[in-house]
């Protein structure tokens, strides 16, 4: 199996590259095909979410997508990988593809990061035609309209990973702690009790969702827009960029089923594409990790023992409403009881998590809110985004939302001000939205949507 490269959209260097042109005859093709069959994009948009949101999997292939837990990451990559496979193999029935592109064709990736060109939807999705004036497959008309016609972009705080993410554990067996990949779980469709995502899922993953809109908001709908698959090529490439010396053990007892380019039924296990190019074929073109974006500044702190210490909630605080301004919700954090000890000193290994859950809401607001631990709520106080794939399940009963941020230095920074002030801290919501050209916000007029519980925890 010859090693194919994953490359950056943004660059391929022209507009109408051969590995786009052949996507997009590609993805005209899975549009055409009946929803019954696995390689049309119906069906294949149908493998992560199928109806409602809280509608059970019709089978072990549909509805399987596999989000706020560890599983995030090793399913979304196995399914990118089957998506990659059917495409190539469509590619090799289409006449006016060259054979060379056809057998050396790999998902390219929307690296949004890459320059302020990036934040904006690659060109040729934008396009309701092609390079030739024929219907254009990649465009999807569901997106947002600024998106389509790239007048907005992605604020570069929802394009990379947030504070020290890309350096946290992998996972961890309670729920509340912030990690990159996920909190630990069995196979699961719907949220965990207290389960949060993972640093990663959360930016840029669903920020992006966010942006985009339309088909890119839910669940079942997502994989319909063919950007969403350039999307989650760049999530997964964070994966070869935080590297694979910290991943967990304990994923084999789960396996995932897809199908492959012909139809033909797999099962797979979660640990087996741990090393995408040995065990799936594949590289990418850049895994260099973007520096000054990642909050390089931030301490980290070795956990001994380690994170299977459960966090103790110190601090919470109930319901919050978000709609487009700035909210300051301030709350008390009280002493932390045995080990936890609040007054101890920095070089003790402890970390401060400050955990966003239970959100829920109608609509998406298609923006993102960053959240600050602090008054003066400047990017040294910038624990993380928050933003709402998803959201229109949460209603009803539904499953909510949650995130978890380490918050460790900022803590030590305020109280190396003096800013810190236990009976007074200030947990602060500012959206981020689109930006448009125009001086215009997409903050203007957004959907509501109301946080539950703000808590503080130490582990
Ligand atoms: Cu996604």
């Amino acid at each position: 199996m010859a090693t194919i490269t994953r490359r950056d959209v943004y660059g391929l260097g022209e507009p109408w590259h051969p590995i786009l042109r052949a996507y997009a005859l590609a993805i005209g093709r899975m549009k055409a095909l009946p929803a019954t069959d696995s390689r049309s994009l119906a069906y294949q948009a149908s493998v992560h979410g199928f109806g409602s949101e809280s509608d059970p999997p019709p089978d072990r292939f549909r509805g399987q997508c596999q989000h706020n837990c560890w599983y995030f990451l090793p399913w979304h990559r196995w399914y990118l990988h089957y998506f990659e496979r059917t495409v190539r193999s469509l590619l090799t029935e289409i006449e006016e593809v060259p054979d060379e592109v056809a057998a050396t064709w790999a998902l390219p990736y929307w690296n949004y990061a890459r320059d302020a060109g990036a934040a904006k939807l690659p060109p040729e999705f934008g396009s309701p035609t092609l390079w030739d004036g024929r219907p254009n497959a990649l465009y999807d008309d569901t997106r947002l309209p600024e998106v389509n016609d790239r007048s907005a972009a992605l604020d570069r705080v929802q394009t990379v990973p947030g504070r020290g993410v890309i350096d946290q554990p992998f996972s961890a067996p309670t729920s509340g702690v912030a990690t990159f990949g996920g909190t630990a779980s069995g196979w699961h469709h719907f949220r965990e009790p207290g389960a949060v995502a993972g640093g990663l899922e959360g930016t840029p993953h669903n920020d992006v969702h966010g942006f985009v809109g339309g088909n890119m908001w839910r669940f079942a709908t997502a994989g319909l827009d063919p950007v969403f698959w350039l999307h989650h090529c760049n999530i997964d490439r964070y994966w070869e960029v935080r590297g694979h010396d910290a991943d967990p053990s304990g994923w084999a007892n789960v396996s995932f089923d897809f199908r492959t380019e012909t139809g033909a039924a797999v099962r797979v296990e979660a640990d087996g594409c741990v090393d995408p190019e040995a065990q799936l074929g594949y590289r990418y073109e850049d895994v260099t990790r973007p520096d000054g974006l990642l909050g390089g500044a931030v301490r980290r702190f070795e956990m001994a023992p380690g994170p299977e210490l459960p966090p103790e909630v110190v601090g919470t605080r109930g319901t919050v409403r978000l709609q487009g301004r700035r909210v300051d919700a301030p709350m008390a954090v009280g002493a932390p009881s045995g080990d936890f000890l609040l007054s101890r000193g920095r070089d003790r290994e402890q970390r401060v998590f400050l955990t966003v859950n239970d959100i829920t809401g109608e609509a998406n607001p298609g923006i993102s809110y960053a959240v600050y631990l602090g008054e003066r709520a400047d990017e040294s106080c910038r624990a993380g985004l928050i933003s709402f794939f998803g959201i229109e399940g949460t209603g009803g009963g539904g499953h909510p939302l949650g995130y978890a941020f380490d918050v460790t230095d900022i803590v030590h920074t305020l109280e190396d001000e003096g800013a810190w002030n236990p009976d007074d801290v200030h947990v602060v919501f500012e959206p981020v939205g689109a930006v448009l050209d125009e001086g215009r916000s997409r903050t203007e007029e957004t959907a509501p949507v109301e946080v539950g519980s703000v808590s503080i925890a130490y582990q």
